[in-house]
C-alpha cells in the first residue's frame, strides 16, 4: 500500500489495474520497487535514473528497463497482463501503435485503437483444448498402464514356457539315447540281414556273369572261326574292323596277331582263358552282305548294257558287316537280342528282400522315424527358446510399456511410398505404384530417453549409407504411424503416436503458483 502510495506521489505510470509500473510483470515487479534514495538502477546495471523518469517516454536505460509501459524504447519489453489468458511481453515499440498485441488490450492505453478484451474467451478455449489434451493424455495413460500389466503378464507367461520346454527338452534327452539305442538295435540286424542278401546277389551275380561270358566267348570264338578248324587264326580276324588298332582303315596281319597275343592262331581254351577278356568290349558280330541295309541304286545313268559300272572299292571277303550297335533293320533276330537284353536287365536287379529281412527293415524304420521324431522335437524346442529368450532380452521400455507393439505392423502411405513398421523387428517401404519393398532397417536401440527408436542396417543406399529410421514415439489415443520422410537421403524419420509414450498428466494441483489466470 505503502508503495503504491509512494508511485502515485512520485509520479510513475502505473497500470491501472496492478500496483506496479506500466508494463512489469509481477515476476519483475520486485525489481521496479522504489528504494529510499528513489533511484532505478537499469536491470542490465548500466546506469541509475531517478524513479520519476521511468516510464516517462523516455528511453535512458541501454536495455529499455526503464521504458516497460511506452515505445520509448526500441528494446524495451512491454507485459500483457492478459488476465483470464495466458501473460504475454510484446515488443515495447509496439506499444500504442494501433494495433492491439495483447488480447486484455493494455498495449493500446493512449486509446489511437479501442481493443476489445478477448483473454476470457480466449483463456475459456484454451482451457478446453487443454483438458480435451489432458483426458486425451490420461486416457492414454491409463491405457499404457493397462499394456504394462499385459506386458507383465506376458513376460511371465513366456518365463513359464521357458521353463516348461527346458523341462520337455530334459525329458526329451533321456527318451533320446533311449530311442538311440533303439534305433542302433534295430539298425544291426537289419544290416546284417541286408548284407548277408545283398553279398549273396553278388556272389549269385558273378557265377552268372562267369557264365555268361563264357557262353559269349563260345559265340564268339564260333562266329570268328569262319573256316571252322577249331582255330580262329589271324585271317579271320583280318576283316574285323574293330581290331584296326591305328585306324588306318586296314587290320593288318600285326594287329590281327596282337589281339591274339601273339599267336597265329588260338583254339577255343586259349581263346576263352587269354584273349576273350580283352577283346570282348570292343568285339562286334559280322553281318553276311545279304543282310546288310542296301542302300538305294545310284539314280546316275548306267552303261550301253544296263549293267552297273564296277565300282573302284575292292569287295572284302568274306562279304559280312559288323552289326550296327542300335537300329532295328534287323528284325527278327534284333528283337531277340532285345528281350535278351531286357530279360539280362531284369536279371541284373537285385531280388527283393526276403520276408524276414523286410521285417528287420520295418523294424528300423519305425525305430529311425521314432528317433527323428524326438530329434526334431527337440530342434524345435531349442528354436522356440531361442525365440523366447530373445523377446525377454528386448527393452520394451522403463516399465515394458512398449512391448505390446512387437508382432505388430503399422502402416503409412504418402504419394509415393507406403512405409510399414513393425515393431522391434523391422522398418521397410515398398512402392505405391508395385514394386519390390526396400528394407529400411532392423531394430537397433532407444535414443533420447525412450522417446526415440532406431532402426538400422537397411538395405544400402547407391553410393550412400545403409538406409536406416529414427522413429519419434508421441502420446496419442491409438497406435499409428502419422508420418514418414526421409530428412536426408536413405535416413528415414516416422513419426508414431502411440498410448504407450502417453504419461499421466500434471494433476490441476501441480499448476504453476505463478500462472496469472
Ligand atoms: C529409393 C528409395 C528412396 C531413396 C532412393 C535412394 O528410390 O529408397 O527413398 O531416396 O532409393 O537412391
Amino acid at each position: 500500500m505503502y508503495c503504491i502510495y509512494f508511485l502515485l506521489i512520485v509520479g510513475v505510470k502505473v497500470s491501472a489495474e496492478i500496483g506496479r509500473p506500466r508494463g512489469v510483470s509481477i515476476s519483475m515487479a520486485s525489481k521496479y520497487e522504489p528504494n529510499d534514495q528513489k533511484i532505478f538502477r537499469c536491470l542490465d546495471g548500466s546506469g541509475t535514473i531517478p524513479y520519476e523518469h521511468l516510464n516517462d517516454d523516455y528511453c535512458d536505460c541501454a536495455d529499455g528497463s526503464d521504458e516497460p509501459g511506452t515505445s520509448a524504447c526500441t528494446n524495451g519489453k512491454f507485459h500483457c497482463t492478459n488476465a483470464g489468458y495466458t501473460p504475454k511481453n510484446v515488443q515495447s515499440s509496439r506499444v500504442n501503435d494501433g494495433v492491439c498485441d495483447c488480447c486484455d488490450g493494455s498495449d493500446e492505453y493512449e486509446g489511437k485503437i479501442e481493443c476489445v478484451n478477448n483473454c476470457k474467451e480466449l483463456g475459456k478455449k484454451m482451457r478446453e483444448e487443454q483438458d480435451e489434451k489432458r483426458r486425451l493424455q490420461e486416457e492414454g495413460f491409463k491405457k499404457r498402464e493397462g499394456f504394462i500389466a499385459e506386458a507383465n503378464n506376458m513376460m511371465e507367461g513366456k518365463k513359464l514356457k521357458i521353463q516348461e520346454l527346458e523341462k520337455e527338452k530334459t525329458e526329451l534327452q533321456d527318451k533320446l539315447k533311449e530311442l538311440e539305442a533303439k534305433k542302433a538295435e534295430a539298425e544291426g540286424p537289419e544290416k546284417e540281414a541286408k548284407d548277408k542278401h545283398e553279398q549273396a546277389w553278388k556272389e549269385q551275380k558273378e557265377v552268372r556273369d562267369k557264365e555268361r561270358s563264357a557262353i559269349k566267348a563260345r559265340e564268339a570264338f564260333d562266329e570268328l572261326d569262319l573256316n571252322k578248324d577249331g582255330f580262329v587264326d589271324v585271317l579271320e580276324i583280318i576283316p574285323h574292323m574293330e581290331f584296326d588298332i591305328d585306324s588306318n582303315g586296314v587290320v593288318s596281319e600285326e594287329e590281327a596277331k596282337e589281339h591274339l597275343e601273339d599267336n597265329e592262331k588260338v583254339d577255343f581254351d586259349e581263346f576263352s582263358s587269354r584273349i576273350w577278356g580283352n577283346i570282348q568290349s570292343i568285339y562286334k558280330k559280322l553281318v553276311p552282305d545279304d543282310q546288310k541295309e542296301v542302300p538305294p541304286p545310284p539314280v546316275e545313268p548306267q552303261g550301253e548294257t544296263g549293267v552297273p559300272a564296277p565300282t573302284e572299292e575292292p569287295q572284302a571277303t568274306p562279304h559280312i558287316t559288323p552289326i550296327p550297335d542300335e537300329g532295328d533293320d534287323y528284325d527278327d533276330e534284333d528283337d531277340e537280342d532285345e528281350d535278351d537284353e531286357e530279360d539280362a536287365v531284369d536279371e541284373d536287379k537285385m531280388p527283393e528282400y526276403d520276408e524276414e529281412t523286410k521285417a528287420l527293415i520295418a523294424a528300423a524304420d519305425e525305430a529311425r522315424k521314432n528317433h527323428e521324431e524326438a530329434d526334431k522335437r527337440s530342434r524345435d524346442i531349442d528354436g522356440e527358446i531361442t525365440t523366447l529368450t530373445s523377446y525377454l532380452n528386448t527393452d520394451y521400455g522403463k516399465d515394458k510399456e512398449y512391448a505390446i507393439l512387437r508382432d505388430n505392423c503399422y502402416e503409412y502411405t504418402d504419394r509415393e511410398y507406403t512405409y510399414k513398421l513393425c515393431p522391434f523387428a523391422t522398418a521397410s517401404q515398398r512402392p505405391k505404384a508395385g514394386g519390390h519393398e526396400t528394407n529400411l532397417g532392423r531394430w537397433g536401440r532407444w535414443e533420447n530417453d525412450y522417446k526415440v527408436q532406431v532402426y538400422d542396417h537397411g538395405q544400402n543406399c547407391w553410393n550412400g549409407p545403409d538406409r536406416s529410421v529414427k522413429v519419434h514415439l508421441t502420446c496419442g489415443p491409438e497406435h499409428q504411424l502419422t508420418n514418414a520422410y526421409e530428412p536426408s537421403r536413405c535416413e528415414y524419420a516416422f513419426d508414431f503416436i502411440t498410448p504407450c509414450a502417453c504419461n499421466q498428466p500434471p494433476q490441476p494441483q501441480d499448476k504453476d503458483p505463478h500462472d496469472e489466470l
